[in-house]
């Protein structure tokens, strides 16, 4: 709120300058009242044109000092690393490019003010400069886009290699249900239409379906540390999308059909609570937590760090708490975890 009354004033204080300025203007007896820039209207927008350049590199300088720290940390997955190169080098590219337009752009403004005394050049064209200026950006973003081409079908060739292991992510409003595959590793048959909240049954899973009773539902997402994981996608409700940000990995969940993501996790819980970004985070976060509990306010509980899997398009009024907890392990504490959990068919049993 106190932001929101911060820019109403501003925007207030700025009319009224305005208006005062008209008025001061109005009551001025001036010795032209001419419509045409006079020489030096042109000398300030001159200037004026350079502050504004100044003004976009300080705020380009103070984003990078301010905001660089909520960046993700290093990816979590196997694919994530070509990811983040891409990303880096259009970012690289892009600040560049800007850097050195907006200099050129506001310079000339600049240099080229309006002068009573200058007479304009007419130049028609250049074929050369603008061969230069049309291919450049071609080669440059034929790169980018070949690049990107390339890193998008190896991420999204999802196959049975390597033994994946094969997980469903039951997407709804407001929260997220997985289903591990069980023994045989392949998920039995679910439909919406056979959800029974009476008998447990709460993804609709299929009983006569002898692939199901193997299955496991849980609410805590256990991956084994470097080994593929297929996720199958799909929402009971409305269009979701299951976003993992740490392992660079989202893919919605559209009602009636099954959409898929794949990735290798290669760095376990435990690891990335040591990394030094995640380390820097966490004391960041415990420090405005630990302001408010001084301050007696809710949700100041110290927070320690974990993957998650979060919802990503705006689904309803919960959106913004659709999360799953995601906890990446040695394959013994995955094992060790899974044999714990109990079977669909074990959980249907006791049900009746
Ligand atoms: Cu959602």
């Amino acid at each position: 709120m106190t932001p929101l009354l911060t820019i109403v004033v501003l925007v207030l204080v700025a009319i009224a300058i305005w208006q005062m300025t008209k008025i001061f203007e109005l009551s001025q007896i001036r010795a032209s009242n001419s419509q045409v820039a006079s020489e030096t209207d042109n000398k300030y927008n001159g200037y004026l044109m350079f502050a504004f350049l100044i003004f976009l590199y300080g705020i380009t300088i103070f984003s990078f000092w301010k905001y660089s720290k909520v960046l993700l940390p290093e990816a979590a997955s196997e694919h994530g690393g070509g990811y983040d190169s891409l990303m880096a080098l259009s970012f690289v590219i892009i600040f560049i490019v800007q850097t050195l337009t907006q200099f050129l752009l506001h310079y000339f403004a600049y240099k080229y003010r309006g002068d009573r005394e200058r007479k304009a050049l007419f130049y028609a064209d250049n074929d050369r400069l603008e061969f230069i200026w049309t291919i450049i950006p071609v080669i440059v973003l034929a790169g980018l886009i070949l690049w990107g081409l390339y890193a998008w079908t190896n991420i999204m060739d999802i196959n049975d290699e390597d033994d994946p292991l094969t997980i469903e992510l039951y997407a709804q409003q407001f929260n997220w249900t997985a289903r591990y595959a069980g023994n045989d590793n392949v998920l039995g048959d679910a439909n919406v239409r056979m959800i029974d909240i009476d008998n447990a049954n709460i993804l609709g899973l299929d009983n006569a379906d002898p692939n199901a009773a193997d299955d496991i539902i849980v609410k805590e997402l256990h991956l084994p540390v470097g080994r593929k994981v297929n996720f199958k996608m799909r929402s009971q409700d409305v269009l979701h999308s299951a976003y993992m940000p740490h392992f660079r990995a989202q893919m919605n969940c559209v009602p009636g059909m099954i959409t898929q993501f794949s990735f290798t996790p290669t760095i376990t819980t435990a690891e990335m609570r040591q990394n030094p970004d995640v380390v820097d985070k966490v004391k960041r976060i415990n420090g405005i937590r630990a302001e408010k509990a001084a301050q007696g306010l809710d949700n100041s509980d110290p927070w320690e760090f974990d993957y998650i899997l979060l919802c990503n398009k705006i689904c309803g009024k919960s959106h913004y708490n659709m999360q799953m907890k995601i906890i990446v392990e040695t394959e013994e504490e995955y094992n060790a975890w899974i044999a714990s959990q109990q079977t669909f068919g074990k959980s249907m049993a006791s049900a009746q």
